[in-house]
């Protein structure tokens, strides 16, 4: 499922031939989400093309800047406008997601029903066969890059225009935790720098997208990690967890606990990372690991989720208290696995 010159043609030809494009992706969009959508969104549009970019529900404020993100459908808000469209849509493209599970039960009904050429791309392992052109790869930083990497060996290349660059740019930065992850392809880098002789400033985009905490959101990072961090040394694991009274204390928003994870991980001598986030019927996880041991075999075992193999998500439908307790049962099943990760 590697880019070949027929599946580039064979998208270029959909772009060219369709009269009504539809770009969705996953439920709870990040940046890789938001900044793929977008920079397709933008050079579809340049070409004077109809396109519609439609996501499932909200996203964050820190990606709000970006160039037509106030175009972007949310399915939740607007399903009349976002159904109508996708069932007389010529072409319907799929980024960042492997599994129409990832885009909600309703939006999942209609792709299913729309009668639209469907294209995939997406870095997730093992993509569902639901579309028509799948462009699946896992080495890569991030849907972003796959974007740019299909308009690049098309004739569409001269269509990214900067605001279309900074979208693009902003995907490849997040999924890579700014160039910390993912990203050991040369390629990786290459493609940053094509996108700053385009004219991107990544500082500013840095900026804009970093250093927007609220107080409350940083007020809640601190808190998860003085008073809702558990580390697990025998295990080589940390975790947090965060119940529904902890996020409404800190008037949680869609993305505050974005990266959070990530501080449980970055402890000396900790190899497998989780948070877990009380919802209203569930409680979502998010798992991190370094090296070998693969939380996508995790999530997918244990948790319903899945996603790549050094970060994966996951739900869990008992109690906060108890999905915590099954973790730490699971945890001496694996403890081998887990301290011989980095060997
Ligand atoms: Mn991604």
């Amino acid at each position: 499922l590697q880019l070949t010159q027929n599946t580039v043609d064979q998208i270029q030809n959909l772009i060219m031939n369709s009269k009504q494009i539809a770009i969705i992706s996953h439920a709870n969009p990040d940046g890789d989400a938001i900044g793929s959508v977008l920079g397709l969104h933008l050079v579809i549009k340049k070409l004077h093309k109809e396109s519609l970019a439609i996501v499932p529900n909200d996203f964050p404020k820190f990606l709000q800047w970006i160039c037509c993100s106030e175009e972007i459908i949310r399915y939740e808000n607007d399903s009349k406008r976002a159904k109508e469209y996708l069932m007389t849509a010529d072409c319907i493209f799929c980024l960042d997601f492997n599994s129409l599970d990832r885009i909600g039960e309703d939006m999942k009904t209609i792709l299913n029903k729309s009668g639209a050429t469907k294209v995939l791309v997406d870095h997730h392992l093992e993509p569902e066969s639901f579309a028509d052109v799948v462009y699946s790869t896992t080495e890569t930083s991030s849907t972003s890059e796959m974007v740019f990497d299909f308009l690049t060996l098309s004739q569409l290349k001269k269509n990214i225009s900067k605001e279309a660059a900074e979208a693009l740019y902003v995907g490849i930065m997040t999924d890579t935790g700014s160039f910390k992850y993912a990203c050991n392809n040369p390629k990786t880098f290459k493609i940053a720098a094509e996108l700053v002789e385009i004219g991107i400033d990544p500082e500013k985009i840095h900026q804009k997208v970093y250093d927007t905490n609220s107080e409350n959101r940083l007020r809640l990072l601190g808190f998860s990690i003085s008073e809702k961090l558990v580390v697990l040394n025998e295990y080589n694991t940390a975790y947090i967890y965060l119940s529904k009274k902890d996020l409404q204390k800190f008037k949680f928003k869609s993305g505050d606990t974005e990266g959070v994870v990530n501080y449980a991980l970055s402890i000396e001598n900790i190899n497998f990372a989780a948070i877990f986030i009380e919802k209203k019927n569930v409680v979502r996880i998010s798992f991190r690991s370094k090296g070998k041991f693969s939380v996508n075999t995790f999530a997918r075992k244990y948790y319903d989720g899945g996603g790549h193999q050094n970060a994966a998500g996951g739900n869990s439908y008992i109690s906060l208290k108890n999905t915590i307790k099954k973790f730490e049962e699971l945890l001496p099943s694996h403890k081998n696995e887990i301290k011989n990760s980095l060997v």
